[in-house]
């Protein structure tokens, strides 16, 4: 029997809000993830946000399953958090200069991630990976850097090759203006394939400086390591004398307090961080053993500064951020609840007849329209796009903001409540039902 058919939203003042900064700034948005491309349409523009909501220029109310692209795990404006910057700002907003505060919060973090014995603060993931690679090339004198096809790891040009997230998503993985030079020593491999792995080192060993990898993968939409790949991986880095990286600017404080490296008990030689490590604020880190670390300057050689490296007011918002973590401990909730909308949105998908794939590590995870299970790129690329489309519009013309890709995984806060989660497994048992019909909820 037909379901109701779906009510669509007025996004009026979005779509004009989208008109008038298309003539100002490329695309109408700062970064392409939010660009609506993969699913048509027009982006959503956001008033305010609480918990967690967003609320956007019509007046729409959403349940955020987003969250910033990761960072804002306790919710949206989250008291504490507040009245941490507030307190901050009062006392002048950028002094560069050293502050107290900065290695607080790294004694924070180092509680979290007993593997970083040292940590370096800059203003953004990419920072974060750009740094950890010229690190990686400057403390081996080696060129080679291994990435995999699919993981991302931000815009520094040495490793958007083959890359994951916006770039996947847009169709420029390998972005022009990316020179043949600054690729040249990236090497690009599958993902979770231990024999092509080995193969490689047993070739360029010698020529390796590093491996950089998403330890758990959310820019291909969700996808896990297997046990044999990460042990390879820390076998041949440590046989090699190549840095090993966890690029946990996603996983770190999100699939557990101490990152996807505490989930699979590996120690990498270098982990990177961002989003959540920032509560919200530009803030990225990159650290690891003292035998790497202490190599960047002024303690070593390897160059990397930055003005707002260690801000006062990011600082702040990390460090209330990463506190009330490591008081609080949600993990256990997390997962359960993680668990509860994983389940919820599968069965969903299995009653309505679509052909799907659920993963999920704690509170991120990915609905794939594709028949097997996803292990790589190329399986990840394999998924139906148009259907991701349809589901992402019907539910937000429900008031569930879900991620504009296929190949981005959803998050969720402490604020997402067991009656929020179960809201949204109803809209998505809608949607779906909608789409077996074949009603189109794309635009
Ligand atoms: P930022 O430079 O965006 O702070 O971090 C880059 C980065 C590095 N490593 C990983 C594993 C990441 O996921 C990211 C950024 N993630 C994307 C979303 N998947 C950020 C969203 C955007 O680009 O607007």
């Amino acid at each position: 029997m037909a379901s109701a058919q779906p009510t669509k939203r007025c996004l009026e003042k979005s779509r004009v809000a989208f008109e008038r900064a298309k003539s100002k700034i490329p695309g109408g948005v700062n970064s392409p993830a939010r660009a609506f491309g993969a699913v048509g349409g027009h982006p959503l523009f956001i008033a305010s946000a609480k918990g967690p909501y967003l609320y956007d220029l019509d007046g729409n109310r959403y349940l955020d399953y987003i969250v910033s692209w990761g960072p804002m795990i306790l919710g949206h404006a989250h008291p504490r958090v507040l009245e941490a910057i507030a307190r901050a700002a009062q006392l002048g907003t950028s002094y560069g200069a050293p502050t107290e505060r900065e290695s607080e919060l790294v004694e924070w973090m180092q509680r979290a991630m007993p593997s970083l014995e040292r940590v370096r603060l800059v203003s953004s993931g990419t920072e974060a990976t750009m740094s950890a690679i010229r690190l990686a090339r400057g403390a081996t004198g080696r060129a080679g850097i291994i990435k995999f096809a699919g993981n991302y790891h931000g815009h520094a040009d040495a490793l958007l090759v083959s890359a994951g997230s916006s770039a996947a998503t847009l169709g420029v993985p390998d972005s022009p203006g990316v020179t043949e030079g600054a690729s040249r020593d990236t090497i690009v491999l599958e993902y979770n394939d231990l024999g092509q792995l080995e193969r490689t080192f047993a070739e360029r060993g010698k020529q390796i400086a590093g491996v950089i990898l998403e330890p758990v993968v959310g820019n291909m939409g969700l996808v896990v390591p297997t046990k044999e790949f990460l042990a390879g991986l820390r076998e041949l880095c440590t046989r090699y004398g190549a840095a090993l990286i966890f690029d946990e600017v996603m996983t770190g404080f999100r699939v557990a307090l101490g990152g996807a490296q505490s989930l699979w008990g590996i120690e990498p030689d270098i982990t990177t961080l961002g989003k959540i490590v920032g509560g919200g604020l530009p803030l990225g880190a990159y650290g690891g053993k003292a035998a790497w670390m202490d190599q960047v300057l002024p303690a070593g050689k390897v160059f990397q500064a930055g003005t707002l490296s260690g801000n006062p007011l990011a600082t702040a918002a990390g460090l209330e951020t990463i506190r009330i973590l490591i008081e609080e401990s949600p993990y256990e909730m997390l997962e359960s609840r993680g668990r509860r909308l994983g389940e919820g949105l599968s069965q969903a998908a299995t009653q309505a007849g679509i052909a799907h794939q659920l993963q999920r590590v704690g509170s991120m995870m990915t609905l794939f329209f594709n028949d097997y299970p996803v292990t790589n790129w190329t399986q990840a690329d394999r998924s139906d796009r148009s259907r991701y489309a349809d589901f992402f519009w019907g539910m937000i013309h429900q008031g569930h903001y879900f991620p504009c890709s296929q190949f981005e995984a959803l998050f969720f806060s402490i604020q997402h409540e067991p009656e929020m989660i179960e809201e949204t497994i109803e809209a998505a048992g809608r949607t779906l039902q909608w789409m077996a019909e074949g009603i189109r909820l794309r635009p």
